[in-house]
């Protein structure tokens, strides 16, 4: 019997014939510990027990947590490869698969370069499979494009850290501290829907007398507990943050010594955001000039407080302006590097952290080193065995891969782990480019609106079918346990890439027993970089309920709060933000008169693809819907439940209506977790952030009639 179930007390759970197997679970960025079910002798996975002494989540889940077991031997699984012939999949052995494989890709280096393969990769991987994925596309196919999901997820938060402090680690702080916190500043994060196991942590704090502000365009479940509700405009965060930094200085809740010692940039920030008077930021924000001196005041009197964010203000395309204003409100308080206080973005999806540090970002290597310095460059090479001289170029975002396919430059994709048919911007675009591609190639374990694109669809394994690790929202690294052996024929990701390397003549760079052997050759290729994982090994995870990065040797502890003495910037002072606000891509306009914001329930995940399939979260949300106010809805006579057609510049959809008084009048809010007809990409601007390649999923403008 693992520690884990004696510890946890939920060894009299074990029913007789089974065994329980300690995970995390495969969904969001939350990590939540749990333990599955699984019966001794057909192992097969019969349920799933919340891991109550799993320090960051404590024993709760949500409804996706729950029920993910559900997908592991799900009827839909592809348990055998898919070739497409006359435009119908037929199932295929791995030899076929791959031997059609081969030939195209080789056909089409051969004939356009080795630029012409790409890679869109994803962070729903471990560790292992995300660094695998860089090398897969480096060294296996020496393509110079490779890009994936967390471009539209945690670019733009990783690049207003970068400016600010200089790295990149979603969290200064670890979790179990926030019930020591005064004050939480949330801005565009629905918590109770998304993170819903953060909810605890800010429960035990207001037991304790914490206060909660946040700022959102609607009142979410999470804004509804809020003590200050700052109802924006969407695309005004800018706005707000230097608002907010305004009233910090005229009423003196500047920490002047710890800005003094610690941070750039100061005079240049108190210049810029003069004119940000409350009058003035109410007027662009939308919001009270009451609620705006209220947050001010709670914020800039609370001894130890946190900002957190979350994509609301991030997935814009000032999302890096907007992360480095509100991290900078936490500069001037002198919060950062301190207990139960600081800057947190929540990661997306469950690896969102470590998946973007490893290289699957077109132009970073593992560790965070960059493809542009040739020192980096020349030790990778050295890791991977590789001449410095072959490793490719950096590429080019996730969106723009699109645009290289329209180019003609890009014509043959690997798709691993992401369904951009459905979570991309601008969907009809995506979509006409998966027709050009002259070969695609998806691996995953459900077909995929993106899959029914492709020629060849390799059956992937879920989470729950190999060893590895992942990094959660707060910089910890932990364990991923095997649960079952494979289904059908199905193959870790990482054996796909390693099959198809050797196909390739490039079988020697991927030689691998098991994702343990993969680990040990990202410590090496991680260290020395900023995200060095040298000192972090699955025992020590195992002992220490998981090791925080950066964690440099194996004697170090690990850093669960960051920036305690120095930033990471040059001069090892933190750089405040000096921007102004900037309209969005796209506002109202006598044409497109209301603002279009997407996001998330509670009960689906991203593009759907795994809880569309299960039963209980179809029936408590089985469709999108347009949210919008009751005084917006009257100006078109549409009552609940009626059909509302949307248009942007792009294409339109028709849903329907959920009137609710918990949004702003001049904005409508859609989910974004179905495809085809149904999905509201469509309608969305791929307008990028100028930094992070981030596209503007949160702001465009939006035409309604009555259908
Ligand atoms: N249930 C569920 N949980 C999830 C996921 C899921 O799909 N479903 N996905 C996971 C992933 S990958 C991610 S990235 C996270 C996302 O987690 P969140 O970012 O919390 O989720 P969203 O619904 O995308 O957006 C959050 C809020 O931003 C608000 N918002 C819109 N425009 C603006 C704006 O201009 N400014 C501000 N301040 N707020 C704005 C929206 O009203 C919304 O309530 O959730 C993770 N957890
Ligand atoms: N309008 C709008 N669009 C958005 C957003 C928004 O807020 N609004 N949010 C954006 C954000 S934050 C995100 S993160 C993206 C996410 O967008 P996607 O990347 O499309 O998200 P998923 O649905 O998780 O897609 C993962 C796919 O891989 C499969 N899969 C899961 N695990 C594995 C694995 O281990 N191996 C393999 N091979 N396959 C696996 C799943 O079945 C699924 O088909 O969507 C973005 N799109
Ligand atoms: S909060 Fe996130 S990690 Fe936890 S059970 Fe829900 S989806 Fe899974
Ligand atoms: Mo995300």
């Amino acid at each position: 019997m693992s520690k884990y179930l004696v510890k946890d007390g939920v060894k009299n759970l074990i029913k007789p014939g089974e065994k329980l197997i300690t995970t995390h679970c495969c969904y969001c960025g939350m990590q939540c510990g749990m333990h599955i079910r699984v019966n001794e002798k057909t192992g097969k996975v019969m349920g799933v027990e919340p891991r109550y002494d799993w320090p960051v989540t404590m024993g709760k889940m949500c409804p996706k947590g729950v029920t993910a077991y559900q997908t592991v031997e799900h009827k839909d699984r592809i348990l055998k490869p898919l070739i497409k012939k006359n435009g119908q999949f037929v199932e295929s052995s791995w030899e076929e698969a791959l031997d059609l494989i081969e030939k195209n890709f080789k056909k089409l280096q051969a004939e356009h370069g080795k630029d012409s393969l790409s890679v869109f990769g994803g962070v729903s991987m471990t560790n292992e499979k995300c660094y695998l994925v860089g090398k897969y596309a480096r060294v296996a196919l020496g393509t110079r494009y490779i890009d994936y999901n967390g471009r539209f997820c945690m670019s733009s938060a990783a690049g207003g850290f970068i400016r600010t402090f200089g790295i990149d680690r979603g969290s200064t702080l670890p979790w179990p501290e926030l019930e020591h916190s005064d004050c939480f500043f949330l801005a565009g994060s629905n918590t109770a829907e998304c993170h819903p196991t953060s909810i605890q942590w800010f429960w035990k704090a207001k037991d304790k007398g914490a206060k909660l502000i946040v700022a959102d365009p609607r009142e979410t479940p999470t804004a509804r507990v809020a003590d200050v509700h700052l109802d924006l405009k969407p695309g005004t965060d800018s706005a707000l943050a230097n608002g907010m930094m305004h009233l910090l200085i005229k009423e003196g809740y500047v920490d002047e010594e710890y800005v003094e010692n610690r941070c750039n940039n100061y005079e240049e920030l108190k210049e810029m955001v003069k004119n940000w008077t409350p009058e003035y930021t109410s007027q662009i924000t939308g919001v009270s000039v009451e609620k705006i001196i209220k947050a001010a005041h709670i914020y800039g009197m609370s001894p130890r407080s946190v900002v957190m964010f979350a994509r609301g203000v991030e997935q814009q395309s000032k999302g890096v302006d907007n992360v480095a204003l509100y991290s900078s409100m936490a500069l001037l308080r002198g919060q950062v590097g301190k207990f139960a206080s600081g800057v947190a973005t929540f990661t997306g999806q469950g690896n969102g952290q470590g998946g973007r540090e490893h290289g699957q970002k077109a132009d970073l290597l593992p560790g965070y080193r960059k493809l542009t310095d040739p020192e980096a460059v020349k030790y990778v090479s050295s890791v991977w065995g590789i001449d410095p001289e072959e490793m490719p170029q950096p590429g080019v975002s996730a969106y723009e891969m699109f645009d290289e396919i329209q180019k003609g430059n890009i014509r043959g994709m690997h798709v691993i782990c992401s369904n951009p048919a459905v979570s991309a911007p601008n969907g009809e675009y995506i979509w006409d480019g998966f027709k050009k591609l002259d070969f695609l190639v998806v691996s995953d374990f459900f077909l995929s609106e993106t899959a029914e694109f492709a020629d060849v669809v390799l059956p992937a394994t879920t989470w729950a079918e190999d060893d590895g690790t992942t990094t959660n929202t707060e910089g910890r690294v932990i364990r991923i346990r095997k649960v079952r052996e494979a289904l059908g024929e199905s193959k870790s990701d990482w054996e796909i890439m390693s099959l198809i390397a050797e196909r390739l003549g490039k079988g020697k760079h991927f030689q691998y027993k098991d994702a343990s052997e993969i680990f040990e050759e990202f410590r090496i290729a991680s260290k020395g970089g900023k995200a060095d994982y040298y000192g972090i090994t699955w025992d020590r995870i195992d002992r220490e309920d998981g090791v925080f990065w950066p964690c440099p040797s194996e004697d170090h502890p690990g850093t669960p709060t960051m920036f305690k003495e120095k930033f990471e910037t040059p001069d090892g002072k933190a750089n405040l933000a000096v921007c102004d606000w900037k309209e969005p891509g796209e506002y109202p306009t006598p044409e497109y008169p209301h603002i279009l914001t997407t996001g998330r329930v509670v009960f689906h995940y991203l593009s759907g693809n795994q809880t569309r399939r299960v039963d209980f979260l179809m029936e408590q949300c089985p469709l999108p819907y347009a949210e919008m106010h009751p005084e917006l809805a009257s100006q078109y006579n549409l009552l609940n439940g009626d059909k509302v057609k949307l248009t942007t510049r792009r294409s339109n959809m028709t849903v329907e209506v959920r009137l609710t008084k918990a949004i702003r009048k001049d904005t409508v809010f859609i989910p974004y977790h179905w495809g085809k007809e149904l999905s509201v990409n469509q309608l969305t601007n791929p307008c990028l952030d100028p930094v992070s390649r981030m596209p503007e999923f949160k702001v465009c403008a939006v035409k309604l009639q009555k259908a």
